[in-house]
Protein backbone atom coordinates (compact mmCIF):
# COMPACT_ATOMS: atom_id res chain seq x y z
CA UNK A 1 0.00 0.00 0.00
CA UNK A 2 1.55 2.84 -1.23
CA UNK A 3 1.27 5.72 1.48
CA UNK A 4 4.11 8.33 0.86
CA UNK A 5 2.16 11.88 0.20
CA UNK A 6 5.18 14.25 -0.62
CA UNK A 7 8.92 13.76 -1.57
CA UNK A 8 11.59 16.21 -1.96
CA UNK A 9 12.97 16.35 -5.28
CA UNK A 10 15.75 17.91 -6.92
CA UNK A 11 16.26 18.67 -10.45
CA UNK A 12 19.19 18.34 -12.82
CA UNK A 13 19.33 21.76 -12.64
CA UNK A 14 19.53 22.16 -8.82
CA UNK A 15 16.36 23.59 -8.45
CA UNK A 16 14.58 21.72 -4.97
CA UNK A 17 10.75 21.50 -4.26
CA UNK A 18 8.41 19.22 -2.34
CA UNK A 19 6.55 17.30 -4.51
CA UNK A 20 3.17 15.68 -3.64
CA UNK A 21 2.43 12.22 -5.05
CA UNK A 22 -0.91 11.67 -3.95
CA UNK A 23 -4.51 12.79 -5.12
CA UNK A 24 -5.65 16.32 -4.11
CA UNK A 25 -9.64 15.73 -3.26
CA UNK A 26 -11.28 18.59 -1.40
CA UNK A 27 -8.53 19.97 -0.59
CA UNK A 28 -6.91 17.07 1.38
CA UNK A 29 -4.01 15.16 0.02
CA UNK A 30 -5.33 11.22 0.17
CA UNK A 31 -3.30 8.15 -1.22
CA UNK A 32 -5.63 6.15 -3.71
CA UNK A 33 -7.79 4.32 -2.64
CA UNK A 34 -6.36 0.70 -4.41
CA UNK A 35 -2.75 1.37 -3.32
CA UNK A 36 -2.00 1.51 -7.04
CA UNK A 37 0.67 3.58 -8.22
CA UNK A 38 1.71 4.47 -11.91
CA UNK A 39 3.95 1.68 -12.89
CA UNK A 40 2.96 1.84 -16.80
CA UNK A 41 3.06 5.32 -17.57
CA UNK A 42 1.93 4.57 -20.99
CA UNK A 43 1.10 2.74 -23.70
CA UNK A 44 -0.01 4.47 -26.69
CA UNK A 45 -3.31 5.46 -26.70
CA UNK A 46 -7.04 4.23 -26.77
CA UNK A 47 -6.76 3.83 -30.79
CA UNK A 48 -3.20 2.92 -31.53
CA UNK A 49 -2.03 -0.75 -30.81
CA UNK A 50 -3.12 -1.78 -27.88
CA UNK A 51 -0.17 -4.05 -27.14
CA UNK A 52 2.23 -0.99 -27.05
CA UNK A 53 2.41 -0.86 -23.60
CA UNK A 54 6.13 -0.98 -22.52
CA UNK A 55 7.80 -2.32 -19.40
CA UNK A 56 9.20 0.84 -17.96
CA UNK A 57 7.98 1.79 -14.63
CA UNK A 58 7.18 5.34 -13.06
CA UNK A 59 7.38 9.17 -13.76
CA UNK A 60 11.26 9.23 -15.39
CA UNK A 61 12.52 11.78 -17.53
CA UNK A 62 12.91 11.26 -20.96
CA UNK A 63 16.56 13.08 -20.98
CA UNK A 64 18.03 10.31 -19.54
CA UNK A 65 15.29 7.69 -18.67
CA UNK A 66 16.17 7.98 -14.88
CA UNK A 67 12.87 7.83 -12.35
CA UNK A 68 11.94 10.66 -10.89
CA UNK A 69 9.17 9.74 -8.10
CA UNK A 70 6.52 7.31 -7.69
CA UNK A 71 2.95 8.79 -7.86
CA UNK A 72 -0.39 7.42 -6.97
CA UNK A 73 -2.55 6.37 -9.33
CA UNK A 74 -6.15 7.21 -8.78
CA UNK A 75 -9.06 4.69 -9.56
CA UNK A 76 -12.59 4.15 -9.81
CA UNK A 77 -13.58 5.25 -6.21
CA UNK A 78 -11.52 8.28 -5.81
CA UNK A 79 -12.90 9.48 -8.75
CA UNK A 80 -16.00 9.21 -7.58
CA UNK A 81 -15.20 10.49 -4.48
CA UNK A 82 -13.50 14.16 -5.87
CA UNK A 83 -16.95 13.83 -8.29
CA UNK A 84 -18.58 13.94 -5.02
CA UNK A 85 -16.48 16.85 -3.59
CA UNK A 86 -16.76 18.91 -6.45
CA UNK A 87 -20.69 18.03 -6.59
CA UNK A 88 -20.71 19.16 -2.83
CA UNK A 89 -19.10 22.39 -3.62
CA UNK A 90 -21.05 23.55 -6.57
CA UNK A 91 -23.80 23.56 -4.36
CA UNK A 92 -22.76 24.99 -1.55
CA UNK A 93 -19.79 27.44 -0.88
CA UNK A 94 -18.81 27.66 -4.80
CA UNK A 95 -22.56 28.86 -5.41
CA UNK A 96 -22.25 31.43 -2.64
CA UNK A 97 -19.37 33.28 -3.84
CA UNK A 98 -19.87 35.88 -6.11
CA UNK A 99 -18.35 36.94 -9.73
CA UNK A 100 -16.08 39.21 -8.27
CA UNK A 101 -14.31 37.24 -5.57
CA UNK A 102 -14.12 33.67 -8.03
CA UNK A 103 -11.29 36.51 -9.84
CA UNK A 104 -9.72 37.41 -7.05
CA UNK A 105 -8.98 33.57 -6.15
CA UNK A 106 -7.78 32.90 -9.64
CA UNK A 107 -6.08 36.50 -9.73
CA UNK A 108 -4.27 35.11 -6.11
CA UNK A 109 -3.61 31.88 -7.82
CA UNK A 110 -1.73 33.26 -10.97
CA UNK A 111 0.05 35.00 -8.38
CA UNK A 112 1.42 32.00 -6.22
CA UNK A 113 2.02 30.21 -9.28
CA UNK A 114 4.06 32.98 -10.51
CA UNK A 115 6.31 32.99 -7.88
CA UNK A 116 7.18 29.58 -8.64
CA UNK A 117 8.12 29.78 -12.35
CA UNK A 118 11.35 28.15 -12.47
CA UNK A 119 10.26 25.56 -10.13
CA UNK A 120 7.52 24.29 -12.07
CA UNK A 121 9.87 25.02 -15.43
CA UNK A 122 12.11 23.00 -13.86
CA UNK A 123 9.32 20.02 -13.10
CA UNK A 124 8.07 20.06 -16.70
CA UNK A 125 11.88 20.02 -18.38
CA UNK A 126 12.57 17.35 -15.80
CA UNK A 127 9.63 15.08 -16.56
CA UNK A 128 8.20 16.62 -19.80
CA UNK A 129 11.74 17.25 -21.30
CA UNK A 130 10.86 20.44 -23.19
CA UNK A 131 13.29 22.85 -23.05
CA UNK A 132 13.82 25.56 -19.97
CA UNK A 133 12.52 28.48 -21.64
CA UNK A 134 9.77 26.64 -23.52
CA UNK A 135 8.92 25.70 -19.62
CA UNK A 136 8.98 29.34 -18.73
CA UNK A 137 6.58 30.10 -21.46
CA UNK A 138 3.67 27.36 -20.13
CA UNK A 139 3.69 29.02 -16.84
CA UNK A 140 3.23 32.41 -18.52
CA UNK A 141 0.60 31.05 -20.74
CA UNK A 142 -1.10 29.14 -17.37
CA UNK A 143 -0.72 32.76 -15.18
CA UNK A 144 -1.66 34.58 -17.85
CA UNK A 145 -4.89 32.51 -18.98
CA UNK A 146 -6.08 32.60 -15.38
CA UNK A 147 -5.96 35.62 -15.18
CA UNK A 148 -7.59 36.50 -18.77
CA UNK A 149 -10.48 34.49 -17.34
CA UNK A 150 -10.56 35.93 -13.99
CA UNK A 151 -11.22 39.26 -16.04
CA UNK A 152 -14.19 37.43 -17.22
CA UNK A 153 -15.32 36.02 -13.90
CA UNK A 154 -17.79 39.14 -12.76
CA UNK A 155 -18.89 40.42 -16.71
CA UNK A 156 -20.58 37.00 -17.94
CA UNK A 157 -23.66 39.00 -18.47
CA UNK A 158 -21.82 41.80 -20.27
CA UNK A 159 -19.75 39.59 -22.25
CA UNK A 160 -21.38 36.71 -23.86
CA UNK A 161 -24.19 36.43 -26.24
CA UNK A 162 -27.19 35.51 -25.83
CA UNK A 163 -25.93 38.09 -22.99
CA UNK A 164 -29.00 37.78 -20.26
CA UNK A 165 -31.82 40.15 -21.00
CA UNK A 166 -36.07 40.51 -20.25
CA UNK A 167 -37.13 39.31 -23.60
CA UNK A 168 -40.62 41.30 -24.65
CA UNK A 169 -43.78 38.69 -24.80
CA UNK A 170 -46.77 40.29 -23.80
CA UNK A 171 -48.05 42.16 -20.30
CA UNK A 172 -49.08 39.24 -18.67
CA UNK A 173 -45.40 37.58 -18.52
CA UNK A 174 -42.07 38.56 -17.94
CA UNK A 175 -39.23 36.31 -19.90
CA UNK A 176 -35.31 36.41 -19.51
CA UNK A 177 -32.68 34.59 -19.36
CA UNK A 178 -29.43 33.96 -17.31
CA UNK A 179 -26.49 32.64 -18.20
CA UNK A 180 -25.20 29.77 -15.79
CA UNK A 181 -22.29 27.43 -14.70
CA UNK A 182 -22.51 23.80 -16.35
CA UNK A 183 -21.68 22.47 -12.54
CA UNK A 184 -19.01 19.14 -12.20
CA UNK A 185 -16.58 19.32 -14.79
CA UNK A 186 -14.63 16.61 -16.07
CA UNK A 187 -10.79 17.86 -17.53
CA UNK A 188 -8.89 15.07 -19.38
CA UNK A 189 -5.81 17.04 -20.49
CA UNK A 190 -2.77 15.65 -22.42
CA UNK A 191 1.49 15.99 -21.43
CA UNK A 192 2.82 18.15 -24.56
CA UNK A 193 1.41 21.54 -22.59
CA UNK A 194 0.79 20.01 -18.66
CA UNK A 195 0.33 23.27 -17.79
CA UNK A 196 -0.64 24.90 -20.80
CA UNK A 197 -3.28 22.77 -21.19
CA UNK A 198 -4.85 22.90 -17.60
CA UNK A 199 -4.93 26.43 -17.97
CA UNK A 200 -7.05 26.42 -21.18
CA UNK A 201 -9.13 23.72 -19.20
CA UNK A 202 -9.19 25.50 -15.74
CA UNK A 203 -9.45 28.94 -16.20
CA UNK A 204 -13.03 29.40 -18.01
CA UNK A 205 -14.90 26.67 -16.31
CA UNK A 206 -13.98 28.46 -12.86
CA UNK A 207 -14.40 32.12 -13.92
CA UNK A 208 -18.20 30.45 -14.79
CA UNK A 209 -18.53 29.23 -11.32
CA UNK A 210 -17.96 25.47 -12.66
CA UNK A 211 -16.35 22.88 -10.06
CA UNK A 212 -13.86 20.24 -11.58
CA UNK A 213 -11.81 17.18 -11.35
CA UNK A 214 -8.75 17.28 -13.49
CA UNK A 215 -7.07 14.29 -14.56
CA UNK A 216 -3.46 15.12 -15.97
CA UNK A 217 -1.49 12.89 -18.19
CA UNK A 218 -0.12 10.15 -16.49
CA UNK A 219 3.50 10.59 -17.96
CA UNK A 220 3.76 13.95 -16.78
CA UNK A 221 1.61 14.87 -13.38
CA UNK A 222 4.44 16.16 -11.41
CA UNK A 223 3.96 19.84 -12.67
CA UNK A 224 -0.13 19.89 -12.36
CA UNK A 225 0.09 18.15 -8.40
CA UNK A 226 2.47 21.31 -6.81
CA UNK A 227 0.02 23.36 -8.66
CA UNK A 228 -2.49 21.74 -6.60
CA UNK A 229 -0.77 22.78 -3.54
CA UNK A 230 -1.21 26.31 -4.35
CA UNK A 231 -5.34 25.87 -4.34
CA UNK A 232 -5.85 25.78 -0.74
CA UNK A 233 -3.58 28.57 -0.20
CA UNK A 234 -5.21 31.05 -2.95
CA UNK A 235 -8.20 30.48 -0.44
CA UNK A 236 -10.20 28.09 -2.95
CA UNK A 237 -13.38 26.15 -1.10
CA UNK A 238 -12.80 22.87 -0.61
CA UNK A 239 -14.17 20.56 -3.62
CA UNK A 240 -13.61 23.62 -6.42
CA UNK A 241 -10.30 21.94 -7.62
CA UNK A 242 -9.74 18.08 -7.61
CA UNK A 243 -6.65 17.22 -9.23
CA UNK A 244 -6.95 13.22 -8.97
CA UNK A 245 -3.62 11.81 -11.38
CA UNK A 246 -4.18 8.20 -12.42
CA UNK A 247 -3.97 6.56 -16.23
CA UNK A 248 -6.27 6.94 -18.86
CA UNK A 249 -8.05 3.72 -19.38
CA UNK A 250 -8.94 2.99 -15.22
CA UNK A 251 -9.19 7.33 -14.04
CA UNK A 252 -9.84 8.93 -17.18
CA UNK A 253 -12.76 6.33 -18.44
CA UNK A 254 -14.25 6.35 -14.83
CA UNK A 255 -14.37 10.18 -15.15
CA UNK A 256 -15.59 9.93 -18.55
CA UNK A 257 -18.34 7.26 -17.56
CA UNK A 258 -19.69 9.07 -14.33
CA UNK A 259 -22.91 10.36 -14.25
CA UNK A 260 -22.14 13.05 -11.46
CA UNK A 261 -20.19 14.78 -14.41
CA UNK A 262 -22.02 17.39 -16.23
CA UNK A 263 -19.28 17.95 -18.90
CA UNK A 264 -15.91 16.29 -20.16
CA UNK A 265 -13.48 18.29 -21.64
CA UNK A 266 -10.54 16.57 -23.39
CA UNK A 267 -7.25 17.41 -25.47
CA UNK A 268 -5.58 14.26 -26.61
CA UNK A 269 -5.34 11.87 -29.58
CA UNK A 270 -8.60 11.71 -31.79
CA UNK A 271 -9.03 7.56 -30.91
CA UNK A 272 -9.30 8.30 -27.71
CA UNK A 273 -11.47 11.55 -28.19
CA UNK A 274 -14.17 8.80 -29.47
CA UNK A 275 -13.80 6.55 -26.57
CA UNK A 276 -14.54 9.50 -24.20
CA UNK A 277 -17.06 10.52 -26.56
CA UNK A 278 -18.85 6.94 -26.46
CA UNK A 279 -18.65 7.07 -22.56
CA UNK A 280 -19.82 10.34 -21.72
CA UNK A 281 -23.07 9.20 -23.83
CA UNK A 282 -24.12 7.22 -20.48
CA UNK A 283 -25.85 10.62 -19.31
CA UNK A 284 -25.21 12.86 -22.41
CA UNK A 285 -22.88 15.37 -20.83
CA UNK A 286 -21.81 18.79 -22.52
CA UNK A 287 -18.33 17.73 -24.18
CA UNK A 288 -15.82 19.39 -25.84
CA UNK A 289 -13.20 17.60 -27.32
CA UNK A 290 -9.85 18.93 -29.00
CA UNK A 291 -8.03 16.23 -30.80
CA UNK A 292 -5.33 15.17 -33.39
CA UNK A 293 -4.17 16.96 -36.84
CA UNK A 294 -2.35 16.93 -39.62
CA UNK A 295 -2.00 21.02 -40.18
CA UNK A 296 -0.96 21.51 -43.82
CA UNK A 297 1.35 24.88 -44.19
CA UNK A 298 1.68 26.10 -47.84
CA UNK A 299 4.27 28.05 -49.31
CA UNK A 300 2.78 30.15 -52.34
CA UNK A 301 5.92 31.21 -55.12
CA UNK A 302 5.34 35.17 -54.11
CA UNK A 303 6.12 34.51 -50.40
CA UNK A 304 9.04 36.12 -48.54
CA UNK A 305 11.05 33.42 -48.65
CA UNK A 306 13.04 34.03 -45.18
CA UNK A 307 9.82 33.98 -43.08
CA UNK A 308 8.00 31.23 -44.22
CA UNK A 309 11.34 29.36 -43.70
CA UNK A 310 11.73 30.48 -40.37
CA UNK A 311 7.81 29.47 -39.61
CA UNK A 312 8.20 25.91 -41.65
CA UNK A 313 10.82 25.53 -39.21
CA UNK A 314 9.32 26.53 -36.10
CA UNK A 315 5.88 24.74 -37.13
CA UNK A 316 7.05 21.62 -37.16
CA UNK A 317 9.69 21.43 -34.76
CA UNK A 318 8.92 23.52 -31.72
CA UNK A 319 8.47 21.41 -28.79
CA UNK A 320 9.35 18.68 -30.35
CA UNK A 321 7.25 18.48 -32.87
CA UNK A 322 4.58 17.62 -29.83
CA UNK A 323 2.23 20.41 -30.85
CA UNK A 324 -1.63 19.27 -32.10
CA UNK A 325 -1.40 21.89 -34.83
CA UNK A 326 1.71 21.22 -35.82
CA UNK A 327 2.20 22.23 -39.43
CA UNK A 328 3.14 18.68 -40.83
CA UNK A 329 2.54 18.72 -44.49
CA UNK A 330 4.69 21.50 -46.15
CA UNK A 331 3.28 22.46 -50.12
CA UNK A 332 5.98 24.26 -51.93
CA UNK A 333 5.29 26.30 -55.29
CA UNK A 334 7.13 24.41 -57.82
CA UNK A 335 8.92 27.45 -59.07
CA UNK A 336 10.68 27.82 -55.82
CA UNK A 337 10.62 23.99 -53.92
CA UNK A 338 14.38 23.48 -54.62
CA UNK A 339 15.46 26.75 -53.36
CA UNK A 340 12.90 26.73 -50.32
CA UNK A 341 14.36 23.05 -49.50
CA UNK A 342 17.98 24.02 -49.48
CA UNK A 343 17.22 26.72 -47.43
CA UNK A 344 14.82 25.30 -44.47
CA UNK A 345 17.59 22.12 -44.81
CA UNK A 346 19.87 24.82 -43.87
CA UNK A 347 17.75 26.29 -41.20
CA UNK A 348 16.96 22.92 -39.35
CA UNK A 349 20.93 22.60 -39.51
CA UNK A 350 21.52 25.17 -38.16
CA UNK A 351 18.49 26.08 -35.25
CA UNK A 352 17.28 22.87 -34.26
CA UNK A 353 19.84 21.91 -31.34
CA UNK A 354 18.89 18.76 -29.86
CA UNK A 355 20.04 17.78 -26.49
CA UNK A 356 19.76 18.38 -22.84
CA UNK A 357 16.89 20.49 -22.72
CA UNK A 358 18.09 22.38 -19.85
CA UNK A 359 20.99 23.17 -21.73
CA UNK A 360 20.79 26.89 -22.71
CA UNK A 361 21.63 26.67 -26.09
CA UNK A 362 19.07 23.35 -26.43
CA UNK A 363 16.17 24.01 -29.59
CA UNK A 364 15.02 20.51 -28.89
CA UNK A 365 15.05 17.74 -26.01
CA UNK A 366 13.76 14.57 -26.23
CA UNK A 367 10.04 13.02 -27.01
CA UNK A 368 8.15 12.61 -23.62
CA UNK A 369 8.15 8.97 -23.31
CA UNK A 370 9.81 5.50 -24.86
CA UNK A 371 5.99 5.09 -26.29
CA UNK A 372 6.29 8.46 -28.20
CA UNK A 373 10.16 8.15 -29.43
CA UNK A 374 9.39 4.32 -30.88
CA UNK A 375 6.80 5.53 -32.54
CA UNK A 376 8.06 8.43 -34.15
CA UNK A 377 11.23 6.03 -35.17
CA UNK A 378 8.47 3.71 -36.76
CA UNK A 379 6.80 6.91 -39.09
CA UNK A 380 10.63 7.73 -40.09
CA UNK A 381 10.80 4.04 -41.26
CA UNK A 382 7.48 3.88 -42.96
CA UNK A 383 8.84 7.00 -44.48
CA UNK A 384 12.15 5.56 -45.63
CA UNK A 385 10.11 2.48 -46.89
CA UNK A 386 7.49 3.74 -48.69
CA UNK A 387 10.06 6.03 -50.81
CA UNK A 388 10.10 9.61 -49.49
CA UNK A 389 13.38 11.30 -49.73
CA UNK A 390 15.36 12.29 -45.85
CA UNK A 391 16.34 15.42 -47.20
CA UNK A 392 17.76 16.20 -43.30
CA UNK A 393 17.85 13.41 -40.05
CA UNK A 394 16.20 10.27 -40.05
CA UNK A 395 17.78 8.75 -37.13
CA UNK A 396 17.43 8.41 -33.48
CA UNK A 397 20.06 10.24 -31.21
CA UNK A 398 21.32 9.64 -27.83
CA UNK A 399 21.26 11.89 -25.50
CA UNK A 400 22.48 12.62 -21.74
CA UNK A 401 24.67 9.69 -20.06
CA UNK A 402 23.92 8.01 -23.51
CA UNK A 403 20.33 7.50 -22.90
CA UNK A 404 16.92 9.50 -23.50
CA UNK A 405 14.69 9.42 -26.51
CA UNK A 406 15.94 11.82 -28.74
CA UNK A 407 15.07 11.76 -32.03
CA UNK A 408 17.38 14.03 -35.17
CA UNK A 409 14.98 16.58 -36.82
CA UNK A 410 13.92 14.77 -40.07
CA UNK A 411 12.71 16.57 -43.07
CA UNK A 412 10.95 13.97 -45.81
CA UNK A 413 10.87 15.15 -49.51
CA UNK A 414 9.70 13.65 -52.68
CA UNK A 415 6.33 12.35 -49.84
CA UNK A 416 3.55 11.51 -51.75
CA UNK A 417 -0.09 11.98 -50.69
CA UNK A 418 -1.00 8.25 -49.69
CA UNK A 419 2.15 7.92 -47.67
CA UNK A 420 1.64 7.14 -43.71
CA UNK A 421 4.02 9.84 -42.82
CA UNK A 422 1.67 12.42 -45.40
CA UNK A 423 -1.69 11.59 -44.14
CA UNK A 424 -0.99 10.41 -40.34
CA UNK A 425 -0.17 12.44 -36.99
CA UNK A 426 3.62 11.84 -36.19
CA UNK A 427 3.74 14.00 -33.07
CA UNK A 428 7.38 14.49 -33.03
CA UNK A 429 10.14 16.74 -35.48
CA UNK A 430 9.16 15.64 -39.19
CA UNK A 431 7.86 17.22 -41.71
CA UNK A 432 6.21 15.89 -44.96
CA UNK A 433 7.21 18.41 -47.76
CA UNK A 434 6.16 18.24 -51.38
CA UNK A 435 5.52 20.76 -54.63
CA UNK A 436 2.53 22.04 -56.34
CA UNK A 437 1.54 23.72 -59.30
CA UNK A 438 -1.91 25.40 -58.28
CA UNK A 439 -3.80 27.58 -55.54
CA UNK A 440 -6.64 24.63 -56.64
CA UNK A 441 -4.49 21.46 -56.37
CA UNK A 442 -3.10 22.78 -53.29
CA UNK A 443 -6.22 23.60 -51.26
CA UNK A 444 -7.50 20.20 -52.45
CA UNK A 445 -4.77 18.09 -51.09
CA UNK A 446 -4.35 20.69 -47.86
CA UNK A 447 -8.41 19.23 -47.31
CA UNK A 448 -8.02 15.83 -47.99
CA UNK A 449 -7.12 14.56 -44.45
CA UNK A 450 -9.27 13.12 -41.88
CA UNK A 451 -8.64 16.42 -39.19
CA UNK A 452 -8.66 19.85 -39.67
CA UNK A 453 -7.24 22.55 -36.71
CA UNK A 454 -4.32 24.66 -38.35
CA UNK A 455 -3.00 25.87 -41.74
CA UNK A 456 -0.36 28.42 -42.50
CA UNK A 457 -0.47 30.30 -46.20
CA UNK A 458 2.63 32.11 -46.63
CA UNK A 459 1.93 34.56 -49.90
CA UNK A 460 2.58 38.75 -50.26
CA UNK A 461 -0.98 38.69 -52.24
CA UNK A 462 -3.70 39.61 -49.82
CA UNK A 463 -6.72 38.53 -51.48
CA UNK A 464 -4.98 35.25 -52.24
CA UNK A 465 -4.09 34.90 -48.62
CA UNK A 466 -7.91 35.63 -47.25
CA UNK A 467 -9.28 33.41 -50.26
CA UNK A 468 -7.37 30.47 -49.50
CA UNK A 469 -7.87 31.27 -45.73
CA UNK A 470 -11.61 30.49 -46.29
CA UNK A 471 -11.13 27.44 -48.51
CA UNK A 472 -8.57 25.52 -45.97
CA UNK A 473 -11.00 23.08 -43.60
CA UNK A 474 -8.71 24.07 -40.50
CA UNK A 475 -11.41 24.47 -37.95
CA UNK A 476 -13.71 26.11 -41.31
CA UNK A 477 -15.68 23.81 -43.71
CA UNK A 478 -16.09 25.77 -46.73
CA UNK A 479 -19.20 24.54 -48.78
CA UNK A 480 -20.59 26.85 -51.32
CA UNK A 481 -20.79 30.72 -52.23
CA UNK A 482 -23.54 32.68 -51.36
CA UNK A 483 -24.42 35.57 -53.81
CA UNK A 484 -25.93 39.08 -51.59
CA UNK A 485 -26.96 41.67 -53.52
CA UNK A 486 -25.16 40.71 -56.86
CA UNK A 487 -22.10 40.18 -54.82
CA UNK A 488 -20.63 36.81 -54.32
CA UNK A 489 -18.88 35.69 -51.48
CA UNK A 490 -17.74 32.39 -50.09
CA UNK A 491 -19.91 30.60 -47.77
CA UNK A 492 -19.59 33.25 -44.45
CA UNK A 493 -21.04 30.25 -42.42
CA UNK A 494 -17.48 28.38 -41.61
CA UNK A 495 -16.77 27.85 -38.64
CA UNK A 496 -12.96 28.82 -38.40
CA UNK A 497 -10.29 28.21 -35.49
CA UNK A 498 -6.64 28.85 -36.88
CA UNK A 499 -5.57 29.77 -40.11
CA UNK A 500 -2.55 31.82 -39.32
CA UNK A 501 -1.22 34.00 -42.66
CA UNK A 502 2.39 34.37 -42.91
CA UNK A 503 3.35 32.75 -39.54
CA UNK A 504 2.81 29.46 -37.88
CA UNK A 505 1.97 28.78 -34.44
CA UNK A 506 0.70 32.03 -33.29
CA UNK A 507 -1.14 31.28 -30.66
CA UNK A 508 -2.99 33.81 -28.36
CA UNK A 509 -5.31 33.37 -25.57
CA UNK A 510 -7.76 36.06 -26.58
CA UNK A 511 -8.72 34.41 -30.07
CA UNK A 512 -10.83 31.12 -29.54
CA UNK A 513 -9.04 27.65 -30.39
CA UNK A 514 -10.19 24.29 -31.64
CA UNK A 515 -10.69 21.66 -34.57
CA UNK A 516 -12.81 20.55 -37.16
CA UNK A 517 -13.70 16.89 -38.80
CA UNK A 518 -11.71 14.66 -36.46
CA UNK A 519 -9.55 17.17 -34.86
CA UNK A 520 -12.16 18.02 -32.40
CA UNK A 521 -15.83 19.17 -31.12
CA UNK A 522 -16.38 22.91 -29.54
CA UNK A 523 -13.43 25.85 -28.70
CA UNK A 524 -11.24 27.19 -26.03
CA UNK A 525 -9.81 29.97 -25.78
CA UNK A 526 -11.15 33.89 -25.61
CA UNK A 527 -14.83 33.78 -25.21
CA UNK A 528 -15.83 31.09 -27.15
CA UNK A 529 -13.89 29.17 -24.46
CA UNK A 530 -15.83 30.70 -21.37
CA UNK A 531 -19.39 30.11 -23.47
CA UNK A 532 -18.03 26.51 -23.40
CA UNK A 533 -18.49 26.32 -19.82
CA UNK A 534 -21.86 28.25 -19.54
CA UNK A 535 -25.59 27.30 -20.26
CA UNK A 536 -28.33 29.47 -20.69
CA UNK A 537 -31.76 29.16 -18.94
CA UNK A 538 -34.62 30.69 -19.50
CA UNK A 539 -37.17 32.16 -16.84
CA UNK A 540 -40.86 32.60 -17.60
CA UNK A 541 -42.67 35.04 -15.14
CA UNK A 542 -46.55 34.87 -15.23
CA UNK A 543 -47.88 38.07 -14.57
CA UNK A 544 -51.42 37.46 -15.15
CA UNK A 545 -53.90 36.54 -12.43
CA UNK A 546 -54.20 33.04 -11.35
CA UNK A 547 -56.75 31.20 -10.88
O1 LIG B 1 -2.87 10.15 -26.02
P1 LIG B 1 -4.22 9.89 -25.28
P2 LIG B 1 -1.43 9.47 -25.86
C1 LIG B 1 -1.88 12.37 -30.01
C2 LIG B 1 -0.51 12.22 -30.64
C3 LIG B 1 0.09 11.11 -29.83
C4 LIG B 1 -1.11 10.23 -29.59
C5 LIG B 1 -1.03 9.26 -28.43
O2 LIG B 1 -0.66 11.80 -31.97
O3 LIG B 1 1.09 10.43 -30.54
O4 LIG B 1 -2.16 11.15 -29.36
O5 LIG B 1 -0.74 9.95 -27.22
C6 LIG B 1 -6.24 10.09 -21.21
N1 LIG B 1 -10.62 7.38 -21.18
N2 LIG B 1 -1.93 13.45 -29.02
O6 LIG B 1 -1.53 8.01 -25.81
O7 LIG B 1 -4.46 8.45 -25.06
C7 LIG B 1 -4.78 9.96 -20.87
O8 LIG B 1 -4.64 9.43 -19.57
C8 LIG B 1 -10.35 8.58 -20.66
C9 LIG B 1 -2.41 14.72 -29.50
O9 LIG B 1 -0.73 10.06 -24.72
O10 LIG B 1 -5.25 10.63 -26.05
C10 LIG B 1 -4.33 11.39 -21.02
O11 LIG B 1 -4.67 12.12 -19.86
N3 LIG B 1 -9.14 9.17 -20.74
C11 LIG B 1 -2.69 15.64 -28.41
C12 LIG B 1 -5.14 11.89 -22.19
O12 LIG B 1 -6.26 11.01 -22.29
C13 LIG B 1 -8.17 8.51 -21.39
C14 LIG B 1 -1.88 15.60 -27.21
C15 LIG B 1 -4.40 11.89 -23.53
O13 LIG B 1 -4.02 10.58 -23.84
C16 LIG B 1 -8.40 7.25 -21.96
C17 LIG B 1 -1.47 14.26 -26.84
C18 LIG B 1 -9.69 6.68 -21.84
N4 LIG B 1 -10.00 5.49 -22.37
C19 LIG B 1 -1.48 13.27 -27.76
N5 LIG B 1 -7.25 6.85 -22.56
C20 LIG B 1 -3.16 17.02 -28.79
N6 LIG B 1 -4.34 17.13 -29.40
O14 LIG B 1 -2.52 18.01 -28.47
C21 LIG B 1 -6.34 7.81 -22.37
N7 LIG B 1 -6.88 8.83 -21.64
Amino acid sequence: MATNLFQTLTAPNGVSFEQPLGLFINNEWRAAKSGNLITVPSSLGAGRLAVAVYPRSLISSPRNEQEIAKVHAGGEQDIDDSVKAARQAFRGPWSAISGTQRGELMRKLADLVEAKTDTFASIDTWNNGKRFASAQGDVSELTATLRYYAGFADKLALCLPPIPEVIPVNLEKLAYTSRDPIGVCGQIIPWNYPLGMAAWKLGPALAAGNTIVLKPAEQTPLSILVFATLIEKAGFPPGVINIVNGVGRTAGASLASHTGVDKIAFTGSTNTGREIMKLAAVNLKNISLETGGKSPLIVFEDAELSNAVKFSHYGIMANQGQICTATSRIFVHKKIYDQFINLFVEQVKKTSVVGDPFAPGTFQGPQVTKAQYDSVLSYIEAGKQEGATVAYGGKALTGVNGKGYFVEPTVFTNVSDSMKIYREEIFGPCAAVSSFSTEEEVIERANDTIYGLGAAIFTENISRALTVAKRIEAGSKFESSLTVYGYSYANPLFFCTVVWINSSQDSDIRIPFGGVKQSGIGRELGEAGIEAYTQVKAIHVNLAHRV
